[in-house]
């Protein structure tokens, strides 16, 4: 069924029964001197290309790769659209390696046909924290498809990655592949329903009229809580301290520290958005929420090009109720103009999402471990990772 991923070490479907296989490693790490020296074969047309994201040109290639080609919703109406500056963000955190941003060229004409990237990372599972590749943005352009070049850069990433002696990976992906350590549900809350409704992203409610839905989905002009303010290169060290002892209750969770955090929570603009609450009184950080910006090309719309989202991405609620710092958060997404707020159902988010009028969307996103072993999986609510 998966000739490819039948190859590979990760948790196979027909080991889900067996409960005696131990967490952890799937196969010990090998010497350095036995990773493959030289790149995995291309068809003869195509060569690898290390990607320079310093290069703007390369940049924009890459950006209109996915642009063109990344991911789509079931029905074809959508897709990721990604921005040079994000995608700079993304594959620049601190320590990366240069030789993970990997490009596939067709010889001839040079153009830019396929990618795969790895980024480097400490995730903890359970008490084990262990360093990984985070890896996103495969990518083969439309006209290739099915040629099995996917299991070819797979397999080069991997190798690139051994030899930074590297032996575990985290990635997501919206099919089902051997084998999930959970399965998580987008949740959409409307900001802009009339674009929404208009572009097909969402539909009229039974019995809802436009002027009701657009009612029902008003917010207030600005956060509610006293305090709430945007992060500052300041707060590195309070935020890291509340976001390390926030996700140290999940099984599976990112280890930041504080170059992490000024890398991956830093507001940039329409890249990532981070906000907190300092105590009036105390000045004291009490909470904070994220998220980042990752806009859709609307395919086939005579009046629109692109859907605003905001997806949620790290928030800690220690003084203030996670309801209320959420729904400060889609008041100054709502007025930095965002059409619609994206979230995932990890952490605790099943606490705000029903009562904040988010919706269930048609989307799932699986969370994939490489070479890692986590016994019967685990819930949503029991992730605390958000890859981009
Ligand atoms: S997820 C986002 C993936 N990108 C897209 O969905 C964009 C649009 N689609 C495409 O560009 C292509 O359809 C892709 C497949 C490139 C996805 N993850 O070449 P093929 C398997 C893993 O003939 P194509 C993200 O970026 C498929 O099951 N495997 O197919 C995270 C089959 O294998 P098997 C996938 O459609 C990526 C084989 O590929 C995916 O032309 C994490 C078919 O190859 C997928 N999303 O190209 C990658 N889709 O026969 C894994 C299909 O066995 C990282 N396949 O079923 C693993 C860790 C590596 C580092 C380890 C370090 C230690
Ligand atoms: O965005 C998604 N679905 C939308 C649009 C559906 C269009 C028709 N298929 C959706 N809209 C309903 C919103 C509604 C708002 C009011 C309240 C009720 C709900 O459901 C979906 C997620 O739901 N997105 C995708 O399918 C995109 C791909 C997701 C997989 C991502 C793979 C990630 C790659 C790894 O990095």
């Amino acid at each position: 069924r998966h000739k490819f991923w039948e190859t590979q070490p990760v948790g196979q479907f027909r080991d889900l029964a067996d409960g005696s296989l131990p967490d952890g490693a799937i196969e010990p790490p090998s010497p350095l001197s036995e990773v493959r020296a030289d790149p995995y074969p291309l068809p003869a047309a195509f060569e690898w290309f290390t990607c320079d994201l310093d290069d703007d040109a390369l940049l924009a290639d890459l950006y209109a790769l996915l642009a063109h080609n990344y991911v789509e919703d079931d029905e074809n109406m959508f897709r990721f659209n990604y921005s040079p500056a994000f995608l700079r963000w993304a594959l620049r955190p601190p320590s990366f390696f240069r030789a993970w941003h990997i490009g596939v060229r067709a010889k001839e004409s040079k153009k830019l046909v396929a990618f795969i990237s790895g980024v480097p990372a400490r995730i903890r599972a359970r008490d084990d924290v262990v360093r990984m590749a985070e890896i996103n943005f495969l990518c083969v352009h439309k006209k290739l498809r099915s040629k099995r070049l996917a299991p070819v850069l797979i397999r080069e990433v991997t190798r690139r990655v051994h030899q930074e002696n590297i032996w575990q990976a985290a990635y997501t992906a919206g099919v089902v592949l051997p084998t999930p350590i959970t399965t998580c549900r987008y949740w959409h809350r409307s900001l802009n329903p009339k674009k929404l409704i208009d572009v097909g992203f969402s539909r009229l409610g039974p019995r809802m009229t436009m002027s009701r839905t657009v009612r029902l989905y008003k917010l207030p002009d600005a956060p509610l809580t006293p305090g709430f303010r945007q992060m500052e290169l300041r707060d590195v060290a309070a935020v890291t301290r509340l976001l390390r002892s926030y996700l140290a209750r999940y099984v599976v969770a990112p280890d930041f520290d504080e170059l992490d955090v000024e890398h991956w929570l830093l507001p940039q603009e329409d890249v990532v958005d981070s906000y907190l609450v300092e105590s009036p009184e105390t000045h004291e950080v009490t909470d904070f929420c994220s998220f980042y910006t990752l806009p859709s090309s609307v395919l086939n719309n005579a009046t629109y090009s692109t859907l605003k989202a905001a997806y949620s991405y790290y928030n800690v609620a220690v003084k203030t109720p996670l309801q209320q710092l959420m729904n400060d958060a889609l008041i100054v997404a709502k007025q930095k103009n965002y059409d619609v707020f994206n979230a995932l159902d990890v952490m605790e988010n099943e606490g705000f999402l029903k009562e904040l009028k988010f919706g269930p969307g048609d989307g799932q996103l699986h969370y994939y471990l490489y070479n890692y072993r986590i016994r019967n999986g685990i819930k949503p609510s029991e992730l605390g990772l958000v890859l981009l």
